[in-house]
């Protein structure tokens, strides 16, 4: 790991102006030039082209995958059962995992893992999805599982997979996920790591010695790799990865194609001051429109829900305590490129409104640059500063509950800004060239804080987001003209449109 300081300045720029217009404007205002971007993206992905995946897999005890469509899987694409009777099966280098390279996959669908155990001591499935350089790893990112309510075991004695599920049996069962309409001891609909259903997709440990399950052979699954599984009532399970096993546990697990090519998300994870003035118990985030969430973070608010009624998404964090003036921390992942928040509020256990928490959107602008938005002015609207922004580069996504401020990381690149703290006037926004990328780098995490004076005390970010596509490693004047650039190419666009 390295670590460098990089000067900037943060000019200051009006931005949007009332939530009515961002509403009807939301795409071309939001970020005209990303529709450019986009659709150059697109263009190297035309659709239908198969891409090859390399796949390194194993489960305790039995497996099949598939690409699909979001209404199944066709016959020919599913990966022979594979079932393992042993510890060695599942564990060693040889006759542990199992690698299936160039495996094609069309554009537009889902990856799928069918699962199942023999119900007895360990139960997971871990694995990787190798596009190039770019790995997807189980456990991490915008899985979603269907858990049937079914019961399946591994072919007694012969291991001879004669017991999984028919493919006719898999594709009934994602269509009742589809619609929602599982019975009981089903999850009911596909449930990610925030629920959604009844459960939730279960992300265990990572691929390294001790815990749960021993190492799977690392030269062929990587430790950064994460077990993962169903869990029917987290509130009563601590480890569905250990005995006793959940129930009914074939499961079908997805992740949309395009995650695993060129995976997008967006990753807040908030340290949030009560400024209040009284006891709090949680918090409450509006969220411009409606998105799916893959993952939330709880902390000292075990009650998480999604109001999903109105226009906007409310999420809420509730059944704590937080004292006057100390920290509360939530967050949460979505696999959308980019959203935008509009108020963030201290509330009681019935969602009352106690007070407004001071916030910036946050993200990488299509031109490169960092950008601050001072558009969470749907509960307070106040001028704020940003400061202490330190930028940490990784490989691969780094999960949810590592973004805080006590576990410890370990980026390829730590990049302080020498940037005093800036203030930003409501409906205003600020950018800075965030420059000097390391190669192989396609996740970053943009830590900083934000307050009402200069002293940013009131809140603490850890914003993860892709490093966009064609921002590579590159100086400071090359990202500046590959801006103009857009820039000029955006405002064609737009007349385009018109
Ligand atoms: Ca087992
Ligand atoms: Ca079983």
């Amino acid at each position: 790991m390295t670590q460098q300081v990089v000067s900037r300045t943060c000019p200051v720029a009006p931005s949007r102006t009332s939530e009515s217009e961002r509403r009807h404007h939301r795409r071309s205002r939001r970020s005209p030039i990303g529709i450019v971007i986009t659709a150059a993206a697109l263009a190297c992905l035309a659709p239908g082209l198969a891409h090859a995946v390399d796949v390194a897999i194993t489960a305790d005890n039995a497996y099949a995958f598939a690409y699909g469509t979001g209404a199944g899987i066709l016959g020919p694409d599913l990966s022979p059962a594979v079932e393992n009777c042993s510890a060695g099966a599942i564990w060693n280098c040889g006759p542990g995992p199992e690698t299936y390279t160039n495996v094609s996959n069309a554009a537009g669908g889902y990856l799928y893992i069918i699962a199942y155990s023999d119900d007895a001591t360990t139960q997971g499935v871990l694995g990787q999805f190798a596009n190039g350089a770019a790995k997807t790893y189980t456990g991490i990112g915008g899985w979603e599982v269907y858990a049937t309510g079914i019961d399946v075991d591994p072919t007694p004695i012969t291991c001879a997979g004669t017991t999984t599920p028919s493919l006719a049996t898999i594709n009934a069962q994602i269509g009742i996920a589809n619609a929602g309409t599982g019975g009981p001891g089903s999850s009911v609909r596909w449930v990610t790591q925030a629920g959604g259903g009844v459960g939730v997709l279960a992300s265990g440990e990572l691929n390294t010695p001790g815990g749960t399950f021993p190492e799977v052979c690392p030269t062929v699954i990587d430790p950064a790799a994460r077990w993962m599984w169903y869990n029917p009532d987290p509130t009563t399970i601590s480890n569905p990865f250990s005995a006793p096993a959940p129930t009914g546990e074939f499961l079908i697990f997805r992740l949309p194609v395009s995650q695993v090519l060129s995976p997008t998300a967006y990753y807040v994870n908030k340290d949030i001051k009560n400024t209040s003035g009284v006891t709090a118990n949680g918090i409450e985030m509006e969220v411009l429109g409606h998105s799916t969430y893959t993952d939330i973070y709880h902390a000292t608010t075990p009650t998480f829900s999604v109001d999903a009624t109105g226009a906007n998404d409310k999420l809420r964090w509730t059944g704590g305590s937080i004292a006057v003036n100390s920290l509360v921390h939530v967050g949460f992942r979505t696999s959308a490129s980019t959203i935008e928040i509009l108020s963030v509020r201290m509330i009681d256990n019935s969602f009352n409104s106690l007070g407004c928490a001071v916030q910036l959107n946050t993200g990488i602008h299509t031109n490169g640059n960092l950008k601050w938005d001072n558009t969470v002015t749907n509960c307070a609207s106040t001028s704020l500063f940003i400061g202490n922004v330190a930028l940490e580069y990784y490989a691969n996504e780094v999960p949810l509950s590592d973004l805080n401020g006590t576990t410890v990381r370990s980026p390829m690149q730590t990049v302080n800004l020498d940037m005093a703290p800036t203030m930003i006037a409501p409906g205003a926004s600020c950018e800075a060239p965030m420059a000097n990328t390391p190669s192989g780098a396609r996740w970053v995490v943009i830590h900083q804080k934000v307050g009402t004076t200069a002293a940013v005390d009131q809140t603490e970010d850890w914003v993860q987001v892709p490093v966009p596509p064609g921002i590579p490693a590159m100086n400071t004047a090359g990202i500046v003209a590959l801006g103009l650039l857009s820039l000029a190419t955006g405002s064609w666009f737009l007349w385009r449109r018109l």
